[in-house]
C-alpha cells in the first residue's frame, strides 16, 4: 500500500483522474460537486496494475485553489508519493509552481505527472509543445525524471497507461518503515454513530491494535482505540503506510481536530521548541528574518510559530540556513520531520525543511544544530539510551551504564571519582557515597579494586591480600572460626583494606556482610512483620554469638532498622 497525493493548479483535473482511476469522487461535499471545485481533502482508494503485477493505493485528492493551499498543505504531509497534474490546454500555473515547490519541502520525492485535458488540444502536436513546456518546469526537481503520461478524463484516453505508471511508482517508492512508534497526523475528526469519536489519517512509523492505549496529543490526551478501519473494513490490527480510521474511546470529539496527532505512550518526545533548517524559496522577493507573521505546516496540522534565525539575521532568498521555532502547543516530533513555512501577512509560501532538534539545549545565540546523533549526545553529557531514542530516533547501545555519555563528560566524571579514591587511600571509598553516574564509571576503571561496599585503588603489589586468613575466613561465612596463624597488625591492615571486618572482637570477611544483607532481605521477604534474631539465626544456620554483631552492623549500615524486637527494612536493604 502507498499513499499518493494529488498536486497541481484549480481545475487542471485532479478529481476527475482520481474519480477515473477509483471510481470514486474524491468530492464529497455538495458545495464541492456543485461548484466542480475541490474545497477540501478527499479520499479514494483503488489497486492498480501493469505487467509486472498489481498494487494498492490510497488517493489524498487536494484542493487546487490557491484560498485552501492550506487544505493541501495538511494533505501533503504522510503521504510516500505524488501524482502531479499540469492540463495540456492551461500549461503551467501559479500553482503548479506552488504545489511542486511545497511537494519538494515536505520531502516527497517519487511521483507521476498527468499531462490532463489533450482532448481539448485534439492536435498531437499541440500536446507535444505542452509535454515540452512542462518538462522545461520540471527540469532540476524530483520529477524531473518522472513519466509524463498524457490522458483525456471524458474518453479516458491514457487512463490505463497511468494505471499503469502508478502501479511501477507504487513499486519503487519505499513503504514506510515500522519502527514501533506509531505516529498518525489526523486530518479528519467527526463523532461516530453510537458512540465514540473516530479520527481518520496516514498511518506512519508503526503499527496499531484494537484496545491499544494512545495518546492525542497535544495535551497527551488518553484514549483507547475501540476499533480500525482501513478502507471501509474492520480489522484487527494496522501496519504503517495505510491510509486508516480509527474509533476512539475515553476521548470526546470535541477538541480533536486535524492537526491533532495520535501516538502510543512513551514513544514519542512532545515539544513546543525545535531546532531545524530553513531553505528560503529562490522566488521569494525579500529576506526571512524573525519580523513576520509565520505559520509553520508539520504534520496534517498548522501551527502559528515564532522564528528565530540562528548564526544570522536573516536568510536571503534562495539560502538555507538554521532556524528555532516557538510553537503554541507541544506536538511529537523527530528529526527528519518536515514543514513548509508560510507568511499569513503576505500570504505567501517562504519556504521550509527539516526539524533537526526536538529539545534543543543551548541558547539560541550559540545553537548549531544538524542531524548528528553525537551533537545530541556531545550537548548533553550523559543521556539515557532511551530518551536519545525519543530525542533522535535512533537506539544506540549505552556507552557507560545506561548511558549514551560523551567522551569529555565521561572524562570529567572518571577525573573526579580517581581523586577521591586516591584521597581515600587503602581504605577506598564506600560506593554509596558515590552517585549513579560515578558507580557507572568506577566499572570502566581497570586499577581500582571493588570490594563488597568499598572501592579502593588497586595496589599492585599487596602481599597482604594473599594471606592465608582471607580465604580461612571467607570460607567461614557468617560463623568463621577465629583468624590464627596472623598477626593483629596484619589483621588491621586486611580491615584497613576493606577486605576483612571486625564486629564485637569477630572476624568476618567482607563479603560475609554483603550475604547477611540479602539474607536479612530474603527473610524480611517472607516476613514482611519483622525480621527477629531467631530467624535470622535459623535462616543462616548460626548461633546468636555471630548473628547479634552482624545484625547490630547491618542496622548499622543501614541495611535493616531496629524496632523493638525486630527489624524492619532500612534504606539500603538489598533489591531481590
Ligand atoms: N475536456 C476535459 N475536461 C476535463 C478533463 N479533466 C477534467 N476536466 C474538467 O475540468 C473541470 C475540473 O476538473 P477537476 O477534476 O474538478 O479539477 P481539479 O484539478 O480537481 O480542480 P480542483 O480540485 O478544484 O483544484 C471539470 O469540469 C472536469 O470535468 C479532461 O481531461 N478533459
Ligand atoms: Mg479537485
Amino acid at each position: 500500500m502507498r499513499v499518493i497525493a494529488t498536486a497541481g493548479h484549480v481545475d487542471h483535473g485532479k478529481s476527475s483522474l482520481v474519480r477515473a482511476l477509483t471510481g470514486t469522487d474524491p468530492d464529497r461535499w455538495e458545495e464541492e460537486r456543485r461548484r466542480g471545485l475541490t474545497i477540501d481533502l478527499g479520499f479514494a482508494h483503488t489497486t492498480v496494475a501493469d505487467a509486472v503485477g498489481a498494487e494498492d493505493i490510497s488517493f489524498v485528492d487536494v484542493p487546487g485553489h490557491v484560498r485552501f493551499l492550506r487544505n493541501m498543505l495538511a494533505g501533503v504531509g504522510g503521504v510516500d508519493a505524488c501524482l502531479f497534474v499540469v492540463a495540456a490546454s492551461e500549461g503551467w500555473k501559479p500553482q503548479s509552481e506552488e504545489h511542486l515547490r511545497i511537494l519538494e519541502l515536505v520531502g516527497v520525492r517519487n511521483g507521476v505527472v498527468a499531462l490532463t485535458k489533450i482532448d481539448v488540444l485534439d492536435d498531437a502536436e499541440l500536446v507535444e509543445l505542452a509535454a515540452l513546456e512542462l518538462s522545461d518546469h520540471l527540469a532540476g526537481t524530483f520529477l524531473a525524471e518522472a513519466p509524463v503520461i498524457p490522458v483525456a478524463a471524458p474518453t479516458g484516453d491514457g487512463v490505463d497507461e497511468l494505471a499503469a505508471e502508478l502501479a511501477a511508482l507504487a513499486r519503487r517508492t519505499p513503504a514506510s518503515a515500522d519502527r514501533q512508534r506509531p505516529r498518525l497526523w489526523v486530518d479528519r475528526a467527526f463523532a461516530a454513530r453510537g458512540s465514540g469519536t473516530v479520527v481518520t489519517g496516514t498511518l506512519t512509523d508503526g503499527g496499531l491494535q484494537t484496545d491499544q492505549a494512545v495518546l492525542v496529543e497535544p495535551g497527551g490526551r488518553p484514549a483507547r482505540i475501540r476499533a480500525i478501519q482501513c478502507h471501509g473494513e474492520q480489522v484487527g490490527s494496522i501496519g504503517p503506510g495505510h491510509r486508516v480510521a480509527l474509533n476512539l474511546a475515553g476521548i470526546d470529539r470535541i477538541g480533536v481536530e486535524r492537526g491533532h496527532v495520535v501516538v502510543t505512550p512513551g514513544r514519542w518526545h512532545s515539544t513546543a521548541r525545535l531546532d531545524a533548517s530553513l531553505s528560503v524559496l529562490p522566488t521569494l522577493d525579500h529576506e526571512v528574518s524573525r519580523r513576520g507573521a509565520y505559520v509553520a505546516y508539520i504534520g496534517s496540522g498548522e501551527q502559528v510559530v515564532r522564528l528565530r534565525v540562528l548564526g544570522a539575521a536573516a536568510l536571503a532568498p534562495g539560502a538555507t540556513g538554521l532556524v528555532r521555532l516557538h510553537l503554541p502547543v507541544a506536538i511529537p516530533l523527530l528529526p527528519g520531520d518536515r514543514y513548509v513555512l508560510r507568511e499569513t501577512g503576505r500570504d505567501e509560501t517562504v519556504g521550509g525543511g527539516e526539524v533537526l532538534d526536538v529539545a534543543p539545549v543551548r541558547p539560541a545565540s550559540r545553537a548549531r544544530p544538524d542531524r548528528d546523533v553525537d551533537r545530541v549526545v556531545d550537548e548533553r553529557g550523559w543521556v539515557p539510551v532511551d530518551e536519545l531514542e525519543l530525542l533522535t530516533g535512533e537506539r544506540r547501545p549505552a556507552t557507560v551504564g545506561r548511558w549514551v555519555a560523551a567522551p569529555a563528560a565521561v572524562e570529567a566524571v572518571l577525573a573526579s571519582v580517581r581523586q577521591r579514591i586516591d584521597e581515600a587511600g587503602p581504605l577506598g571509598v564506600e560506593l554509596a557515597a558515590l552517585d549513579e553516574r560515578q558507580r557507572a564509571v568506577v566499572d570502566t576503571l581497570d586499577d581500582v579494586v571493588v570490594e563488597a561496599t568499598r572501592v579502593r585503588t588497586a595496589t599492585t603489589d599487596d602481599p597482604l591480600l594473599d594471606h592465608p586468613v582471607v580465604a580461612q575466613l571467607a570460607a567461614g561465612g557468617l560463623s568463621p572460626a577465629p583468624p590464627d596463624g596472623v598477626r593483629p597488625a596484619e589483621l588491621r591492615a586486611l580491615a584497613q583494606r576493606g577486605v576483612l571486618v571486625e564486629l564485637d572482637g569477630l572476624w568476618f570477611h567482607a563479603d560475609a556482610l554483603a550475604s547477611a544483607a540479602r539474607l536479612a532481605a530474603d527473610v524480611l521477604a517472607a516476613h514482611p512483620e519483622g525480621l527477629t534474631v531467631s530467624m535470622f539465626r535459623e535462616a543462616a544456620g548460626i548461633t546468636r554469638k555471630h548473628a547479634l554483631p552482624l545484625l547490630a552492623e547491618l542496622d548499622a549500615r543501614g541495611v535493616t532498622r531496629r524496632r523493638g524486637d525486630v527489624r524492619i527494612p532500612g534504606p539500603r536493604l538489598p533489591a531481590r
